[in-house]
C-alpha cells in the first residue's frame, strides 16, 4: 500500500515535469532571447526542426540561406537544403523580404512560426539575419544525439534601438589570428552586434600589411606587448575577414591610431621621426609617449597612402583614426594632423570615426566622436556637428575586470561587473548628449593583459549579451531583475560553444 502511494505520488510529479517543461518548449514568450525583441506573441504549440526541413529563400536572400542552413546544420549535426522559392512554400522555413513593415527599417525583422512553416521577413537581408539569430536562440546550441529540435509557435516582431551595436578588439597590444576574430565575429553575431571595430596599429604593433610602406609589418609588426613574436594580417586575410564578418551583417571598422599610439609606425621608418632616427620597437605597456611629426610633409604621404590601402580593401563607411592620448604632440600639431587627416579620410570616402579628443580639431561633415572618457570633448564634438558613439569607459570597456579578484584586465575606470555593465542608458548617460546625436554603443576589448582567443572570451562573456541588449533594446524594456534570469540560460550555450566565461555570482546560473 505504502509503496503504489510511493509510486503515484512519483508518477505525479514526472508528470507535473513533463508539463512544465513543454509549456516552456510551446510558450515562446518564455524563450530567454537576447537582445530582448519588441514583441514576442505565443500561439501555444510546436513546429519540429525534422532533418527533411528545407530552406525556402526569396531571389537575393541565398547567402543569408545558407547561413541558417549552416546553423541548423551546426545544431542536429545533418545538412539543410536550399532552395529558391518565390511563393510561401506549404512547409519548411522561408526567408522573404516582403514585410512591407516601414517601420523594421533596415535590420528589423518579423518572425513567425506556425506549427509547419516559419517564416522570416524583413525589409531587407540584414533584417532577415537577424530574425535568423533569434529563431536560432529558440533551439539549443547542440541537440542531442537524435533529438528533434522544438521550437514554440508564435511570433516576433523586433527592430533595433541603435543602428551601431559594436565591439573592439585591440589585435595591437597582443595580436590575435585570423581564425580568433572569426571565432569573436561568429560569438557576437549570435547577439546581434553589428560592428568590429579593430584597433589595427598602436606603440606595441603594426597589424595590417601596407604594401607601399612594407617595413610597417616587417619590423612594426615582429612584436606585442611582453616582447612575443607578433604579427600581423595580409591584405587578403583582411578581406577575408571583412568577407566573413559581412556575412554575419557585421561591418568591420578599421583604426589607425594618430598620431600619438604609433611607436611601431616610428621603429619601422626613421623619417616619420622629428629627429630623422628610428625609435626602438616597445613591447611594454605605457600609453601616450610616441608621436607623428606633424610638421613634416613625409607624415602626410604616409598617411595617405595607409588610408588608400586600407580603404579601398574596407567595404564599410567608416575610418578610424584613433587620436587618442596623444600627450607628448603639441596641442597645435594636434589640430592640424587630425585636420588633414580627415581630409584624407574624406578623400578616400570614408567616413571619420575619432576618440573623443579629436572635438578639439575640427569634425568633418560627417565624423563620429568615441566618447570614452571626457564629456567635454565630447559635448564640444557634438557643438562642432558630430555623432557620437557610446563607450564610456567605466561602463563598456570590456578590458575592466569584473572585480578586484579578476586575474586579467585592468580597472583604471573602476570594476565593471555584470550589473554595472548592464544596467546604464547611452541615451542619457550624459546629459548633454541626446539620442538624436549618437549613432551607437560600441564596447572596446584592450588587449594589453589579454593574450588569447580563451582569455577574450571570459572577459567578453558574459558582458556582450548585456551591451548587446543595451544596443537593441528600448531602455524601458531593460530591467536587471528581469535580464539576468535570461542571462542565466545562456550560461548553458556559452558551455556547449566552450566558451570561456566569468561566472557571476549575480547571475542564477542554469
Ligand atoms: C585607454 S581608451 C586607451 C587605450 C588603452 C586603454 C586601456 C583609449 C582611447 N585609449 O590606449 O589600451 O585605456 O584600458
Amino acid at each position: 500500500m505504502k509503496n503504489n502511494r510511493l509510486i503515484t505520488f512519483l508518477m505525479a510529479i514526472g508528470l507535473m515535469v513533463l508539463v512544465s517543461c513543454n509549456q516552456v518548449k510551446t510558450d515562446l514568450t518564455q524563450t530567454p532571447f537576447i537582445p530582448k525583441p519588441v514583441s514576442v506573441t505565443a500561439t501555444g504549440q510546436a513546429f519540429k526542426l525534422e532533418k527533411t526541413t528545407v530552406v525556402y529563400v526569396q531571389e537575393g536572400l541565398e547567402q543569408t540561406g545558407n547561413y541558417l542552413a549552416q546553423s541548423l546544420g551546426k545544431i542536429t549535426g545533418t545538412t539543410f537544403d536550399v532552395k529558391k522559392s518565390d511563393e510561401v512554400p506549404a512547409g519548411g522555413i522561408y526567408l522573404s523580404l516582403s514585410a512591407g513593415k516601414p517601420e523594421l527599417g533596415n535590420e528589423g525583422y518579423e518572425l513567425v512560426i506556425g506549427k509547419k512553416l516559419i517564416e522570416i521577413k524583413a525589409n531587407q537581408p540584414a533584417g532577415c539575419f537577424n530574425g535568423i539569430q533569434t529563431l536560432l536562440q529558440t533551439m539549443p546550441v547542440k541537440a542531442a544525439e537524435g533529438e528533434i529540435p522544438v521550437i514554440a509557435t508564435g511570433t516576433v516582431t523586433d527592430y533595433p534601438e541603435f543602428g551601431f551595436r559594436g565591439v573592439m578588439l585591440d589585435v595591437a597590444r597582443h595580436f590575435f589570428s585570423v581564425e580568433e576574430v572569426k571565432q569573436l565575429i561568429d560569438y557576437v553575431a549570435a547577439y546581434k552586434i553589428n560592428i568590429l571595430h579593430l584597433h589595427l596599429s598602436d606603440d606595441q604593433g603594426w597589424r595590417i600589411e601596407i604594401k607601399s610602406w612594407p617595413k610597417l609589418t616587417e619590423i612594426g609588426g615582429s612584436t606585442e606587448v611582453g616582447g612575443s613574436p607578433g604579427g600581423f594580417y595580409t591584405q587578403e586575410q583582411f578581406v577575408e575577414l571583412v568577407n566573413y564578418a559581412l556575412e554575419r551583417n557585421i561591418t568591420i571598422i578599421p583604426e589607425i591610431d594618430m598620431p600619438g599610439h604609433t611607436n611601431a609606425a616610428l621603429a619601422s621608418y626613421a623619417e616619420l621621426n622629428k629627429d630623422g632616427k628610428a625609435t626602438q620597437l616597445y613591447s611594454g605597456t605605457e600609453v601616450g609617449f610616441s608621436t607623428l611629426w606633424a610638421k613634416k610633409e613625409v607624415t602626410y604621404q604616409f598617411i595617405d597612402d595607409v588610408v588608400r590601402e586600407i580603404s579601398a580593401i574596407s567595404p564599410g563607411p567608416w575610418f578610424h583614426i584613433g587620436g587618442d592620448e596623444s600627450h607628448v604632440t603639441d596641442s597645435l600639431d594636434y589640430i592640424m594632423l587630425i585636420n588633414r587627416a580627415q581630409e584624407i579620410v574624406t578623400k578616400y570616402g570614408k567616413k571619420v570615426i575619432g576618440w573623443d579628443e579629436i572635438a578639439n580639431a575640427t569634425p568633418v561633415a560627417g565624423a563620429t566622436v568615441q566618447f570614452w572618457a571626457d564629456v567635454k570633448n565630447t559635448t564640444m564634438g557634438v557643438e562642432k556637428g558630430a555623432q557620437v558613439i557610446m563607450s564610456p569607459a567605466k561602463k563598456a570597456y570590456l578590458d575592466m575586470q569584473y572585480d578586484s579578484t579578476t586575474h586579467l584586465g585592468l580597472h583604471w575606470a573602476g570594476y565593471i561587473e555584470v550589473d554595472t555593465a548592464y544596467f546604464w542608458d547611452p541615451a542619457s548617460y550624459v546629459p548633454a548628449i541626446a539620442k538624436e546625436n549618437i549613432l551607437g554603443v560600441e564596447a572596446p576589448l584592450w588587449s594589453e593583459t589579454v593574450t588569447n582567443i580563451d582569455e577574450v572570451e571570459y572577459m567578453v562573456f558574459p558582458r556582450l549579451p548585456g551591451y548587446a541588449e543595451i544596443g537593441w533594446t528600448a531602455p524601458a524594456n531593460r530591467k536587471w531583475d528581469e535580464y539576468k534570469l535570461r542571462l542565466a540560460k545562456h550560461g548553458k550555450r556559452f558551455e556547449a560553444l566552450g566558451i570561456d566565461y566569468y561566472k557571476s555570482t549575480l547571475v542564477p546560473w542554469e
